[in-house]
């Protein structure tokens, strides 16, 4: 009997310890990459309170987690810049114990991130995205002579850029991912940390910088819904929002995603949780609510981005699901290239590259 009553105590000594994890989750996603409702269904059904803030840059999300102590519960960086901030030890293991919803994810996929992931120790598939052109059909159509892109050159062919640069090119202010699409349209590695290359990626891009209207990671989904630029490199799902905002907003203007046909960068993104996270109890609790089919299906439905929730696929919209920009095909995914994690030698090597160009230096 007096074991019973131990036993009793410390089941409700434990469950006291669990609930008393304060009700709040602090999330730091990139921007426009969730549904309208998933967070406020999380909070109606957990009552937990989530902060949600968002980023548009992985250098931005790397520079604060390396700092530490930045009180998030949740953050989302890709798979090549989690793998360094993991080995400088910011994130926990994920406990699979904790996330019933685990065994949705496709193997497949877990396999080839567990390449930068050993064992899948520490971070959960977010969504899958390329990098490619995002453009405005009559605008280039008008300077062009066709309404289609399937090539870099659009962007890297000085001649056709000169073109553009009246209607508006944005780039990504991402040093990693615009010199690895300036690498493969040179024909060299896209991964390649050697000197010569960078060098070369960066004088390709320096040719066609006076033609640039501005770096940014996030403001050419507005623009290109307006009109007010004519060629973005972007990330598919949000060319693909830009694509539907300029729809709904009815002025005419067509908005398209193109995988060139030289190939482009596909990633994924990664729910991580830091080794200080306030509530990761909570963050684990929301990474089993995503990984349940109903929700990653909604989430790709709404930011046209691809989830490795096998169980979700039959859920997601016919549209969604048969999009090319979304789903790429076999022999569009066969010329595709993924990003590694750079050593810190060339990451400073980039960056240096990187402000030369912006600033014309
Ligand atoms: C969301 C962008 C996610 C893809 N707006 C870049 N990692």
């Amino acid at each position: 009997m007096k074991n019973l009553m131990a036993a009793g105590v410390a089941v409700l000594a434990s469950a006291g310890v669990a609930a008393a994890e304060e009700a709040v989750l602090n999330i730091y996603n990139w921007s426009d990459y969730i549904a309208e409702d998933t967070i406020a269904n999380f909070e109606a059904e957990t009552g937990i309170k989530v902060n949600y803030d968002v980023f548009d840059s992985n250098e931005v999300v790397e520079a604060k987690m390396l700092t530490g102590s930045t009180n998030y519960d949740i953050v989302v960086p890709s798979l090549e810049f989690m793998a360094r901030q993991a080995q400088a030890g910011v994130f926990q293991e994920i406990d699979r114990a904790q996330i019933a919803n685990y065994g949705n994810l496709d193997p497949k996929v877990m396999e080839i991130i567990a390449a930068n992931d050993p064992g899948n120790a520490y971070g959960v598939p977010y969504m899958m995205y390329t990098v490619g052109l995002g453009y405005n059909r009559d605008k280039v159509a008008e300077r062009l002579g066709s309404e289609e892109i399937d090539s870099w050159s659009a962007l890297f062919d000085p001649a056709q850029a000169e073109k553009l640069q009246d209607c508006g090119i944005a780039l990504l202010d991402s040093p990693s991912e615009m010199t690895a699409a300036a690498l493969n349209y040179l024909g060299l590695d896209p991964t390649s940390e050697k000197a010569d290359d960078l060098e070369a990626a960066t004088e390709l891009m320096k040719g066609v910088r006076p033609f640039i209207r501005y770096f940014h990671s996030s403001q050419y989904i507005n623009d290109l819904a307006n009109g007010d630029i004519c060629l973005a490199v972007g990330y598919s799902g949000d060319i693909l929002q830009a694509r539907d905002r300029a729809d709904e907003a009815g002025q005419g203007v067509r908005v398209a995603y193109e995988i060139p046909k030289e190939g482009a960068l596909v990633g994924f993104d990664m729910l991580v949780i830091p080794s200080d996270a306030p509530h990761p109890e909570n963050a684990h609790k929301f990474v089993d609510y995503f990984l349940r089919p109903e929700v990653s299906a909604a989430i790709t439905n709404y930011v046209y981005y691809a989830n490795a929730n096998q169980k979700a696929t039959e859920l997601v919209d016919e549209a969604v699901r048969n999009d090319p920009g979304i789903y790429p095909a076999p022999e569009v995914m066969a010329k595709m290239y993924s990003a590694k994690p750079h050593s810190q030698r060339y990451d400073r090597s980039l960056t240096r590259a990187w402000t030369s160009l912006k600033t014309g230096q």
